[in-house]
């Protein structure tokens, strides 16, 4: 009998005391949510949302119409449940207060909207911490990220390992395809976007991925965090967005990309460092503040530390 994903979140309920009632009928409405917008993502073509809105976010990035319905989507819902008390997201400036106390979501609605248009992987990164939403990685409740690609699959951990959820089109249903996700101590593919390699602020970076080269390594990069986030979880490896001359605290965002997705790779046995430090030790300031971000494998990651210290 397939375990749905509401099924499973009530029978973890007597091993993980922070999982409650409220819990999992918060992660329960966003799985709605992110079912809605996969419906929206695999009719996009067709539904005439692609394209650009002709806005930009607070990014200073071109806003896609399927972002703003994404965020739509998951703000309605997030108000809607009453059990939220702020919300952040990547395409609004401020957070959203509702309440002292409950649960607070920061989210990235449709992450890696550049690849909207040409069918590639994107995905929902999704962050939950208690109360306040500018908190350390290490203290969230829960994480998780819906990637649309082949399937819509959910990654969720509640701080006691990884599990994934496929998407039955038939059903409905979120329903259990990956009970225990757990990284590799070593891969065999690193992760990076090569053409920004003179921009790098740290030479030792262009060393480490020399010597990755050095040992035969893939590149694999699809330029969608959700994307290249899923592949190491399930194939190992390492993925990297640094400091580079550019952004020089590099281009992702630490509320709604770099600490749910360092809680991942942490929960599965993998580590995450800023170069400097674990992503999950980071105290954020801002909302929209951004990290480096080191994730993957531990061989790898520690190796990338080393070459770093040199
Ligand atoms: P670049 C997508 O826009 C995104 O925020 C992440 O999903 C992705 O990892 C990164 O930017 C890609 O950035 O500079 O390599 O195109």
């Amino acid at each position: 009998m397939a375990v749905t994903l509401t099924s499973y979140l009530f029978d973890k309920k007597k091993e993980i005391g922070h999982l409650d009632d409220d819990l999992i009928i918060l992660i329960n409405e966003i799985a709605s949510a992110t079912k809605e917008i996969s419906a929206k993502v695999r009719k996009a073509a067709l539904l005439n949302v692609l394209g650009s809105a002709g806005k930009t976010n607070v990014q200073g990035e071109e806003v896609q119409k399927l972002d703003e319905l994404a965020n739509e989507i998951i703000l309605d819902t997030l108000k809607k449940c009453g059990k939220v008390s702020q919300i952040a997201s990547e395409e609004m400036e401020d957070k959203v207060v509702l309440s002292n106390s409950g649960y607070a979501v920061a989210y990235d609605p449709l992450d890696g909207s550049s690849n909207i248009d040409v069918n590639v992987s994107i995905g929902t990164i999704f962050s939950i911490h208690k109360d306040n939403v500018l908190k350390p990685g290490r203290e969230q409740l829960a994480a998780g990220y819906v990637i649309y690609g082949s399937g819509t699959i959910m990654v969720l951990t509640l701080g006691r390992g990884v599990v994934g959820f496929t998407l039955d089109p038939e059903s409905g249903n979120y329903l259990l395809s990956h009970p225990e996700i757990r990284l590799k101590e070593k891969g065999k593919i690193y992760s990076i976007n090569e053409a920004n390699r003179d921009k790098w602020v740290q030479e030792g970076l262009r060393k480490y991925v020399d010597f990755l080269k050095g040992e035969k390594y893939t590149l694999r990069y699809v330029g969608s965090m959700v994307a290249d986030v899923h592949r190491t979880l399930l194939k190992g490896g390492v993925f990297i967005y640094p400091a580079d001359k550019k952004n020089t605290s590099g281009k992702l965002r630490f509320l709604y990309e770099a600490s749910p997705m360092a809680f991942l790779i942490e929960q599965a046995g993998g580590l995450s460092t800023t170069g400097e430090k674990s992503i999950l030790d980071v105290v954020p300031e801002k909302l929209h503040q951004r990290v480096p971000v080191i994730i993957g494998s531990k061989w790898e990651v520690e190796k990338c530390l080393e070459f770093l210290a040199e």
